[in-house]
């Protein structure tokens, strides 16, 4: 049975490249294309470590050292015999500076992997899974959203949504072909991780988020069937790094090359993580070294959307593009505007309160005062609160990876 029509839309970055191993290795879903954006890195070094990510599946495959024998099947004759598109997309943001992640991911996007002595895992120069793409991303998720009957095809975004709001605003009917996209990005309750305000991929591309999230939702006939996997939810989703990460006695570590990749570039996220842990206690590493699987958890709804177990509301919040603290910012307004409209559109409110005039105001209440409260056109993004389980995420990454315990 074919699987469900999946594009990733990424900018690797380690945990993009665990999340696309996640895809590969999932029988639910046929990969269509993976789309680049600048963003953990540049886009070339985006588009060497899919080259590099390929070739270690090969030499792994070669090995017969890949734990799961779909991910085997599929590094050596692709999706049934057909490669997987890889095409390039955005070098900068819409709007403002470019921003990438090398704190985090090194300069590489990978901790550094590409500039060891001796180059021990180099780029594929022949592969059977991936082939690069003829055009543009933003040009090929619409090319694939076309080919494909409506409501189909599902999105993960992992990156700034850069070529997703580009292929929208050239042919945002097209786009609305789109059956779900399940968006890695922003902080809504917690702290971000980028600033104290944001999330990497809302900070990095704050003017795609706001045409995703506002425009695309706000004026077309129906709503984009959006996901947010915002930070919130997204950090509780770990998996211990003593489990991906392996010593060079450990049997995975000695047999598989694609181990030994990993191993290594979860070197610099690791020591990263770690030194937030709290300095006046212990150090514990069963509360502080652990992968916090961002992507692969929006990648993990991708694939299993079917699965029962999600849940998530609808919540209202506008995205700052131009604060210069605060870009990218998931603007959540948190004052008390009474019962009567908590989480209500516009519409609604309008429906409680009489229709509103020139100053956004209902007639009653500019009787009542002039500097009465403002309800902004806000839009409601669906933001997911709950999975099928932080201990089901883990096993099936793990699984869908190939480790053996
Ligand atoms: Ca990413």
């Amino acid at each position: 049975m074919p699987g469900v029509p999946l594009i990733i839309d990424t900018d690797p970055g380690v945990d993009d490249l665990l999340a696309i191993v996640l895809a590969l290795g999932s029988p639910e879903v046929d990969l269509e294309a993976v789309t680049l954006t600048f963003g953990n890195t540049t886009l070339d070094f985006a588009y060497d470590n899919i080259l590099r990510l390929a070739n270690a599946l090969q030499v792994t495959a070669r090995d017969g050292a890949l734990g799961n024998k779909l991910l085997h099947e599929r590094t050596q004759n692709g999706f049934g015999g057909k490669s997987v598109p890889i095409a390039l997309g955005a070098t900068k943001p819409l709007g403002g500076r470019l921003f990438t992640a090398s704190y985090f991911h090194g300069r590489d996007g990978m901790s550094g992997v590409s500039f060891l002595e001796g180059d021990p895992f180099p780029k594929a120069t022949q592969t059977n899974l991936f082939q690069p793409s003829s055009v543009p991303a933003d040009e090929l998720i619409l090319e694939i959203l076309r080919k494909h009957p409506p409501n189909t095809v599902r999105i993960a975004a992992v990156a700034p949504l850069t070529n997703l709001a580009s292929a929208y605003l050239k042919d945002p009917s097209t786009f609305r072909r789109v059956g779900c996209i399940s968006i890695m990005g922003g902080a809504l309750d917690v702290p971000g991780n980028t600033s104290p305000t944001a999330e990497f991929n809302f900070f990095a591309d704050p003017w795609a988020a706001k045409v995703l999230l506002e425009d695309a939702i706000a004026h077309g006939d129906a709503p984009l069937p959006i996901y947010l996997f915002p930070l919130d939810i997204t950090s509780e989703h770990t998996v211990p790094y003593s489990l991906l990460v392996r010593d060079s006695d450990d049997k995975n570590y000695q047999q598989s090359q694609l181990v030994r990749l990993i191993s290594l570039f979860l070197r610099k996220p690791r020591a990263v993580t770690n030194s937030f842990a709290p300095p006046e206690v212990t150090f514990d590493a069963s509360r502080y070294d652990l992968f916090q699987a961002h992507d692969p958890l929006a990648v993990a709804h991708a694939i299993f959307a079917d699965t029962p177990g999600w849940d998530s509301v609808e919540r209202p919040f506008l995205v700052e593009t131009e604060g210069k603290l605060t870009r990218g910012f998931c603007v959540v307004d948190r004052r008390n505007h009474g019962a009567a409209v908590k989480g209500r559109n516009k519409a609604e409110i309008e429906q409680v309160r009489g229709p509103a005039n020139e100053h956004g105001l209902s007639e009653d209440q500019d009787k009542k005062s002039a500097s009465g409260p403002v309800i902004p056109e806000v839009p409601m993004i669906r933001v997911v609160t709950r999975t099928p389980g932080i201990a089901w995420f883990a096993d099936k990454f793990l699984e869908r990876l190939g480790y053996q315990s």
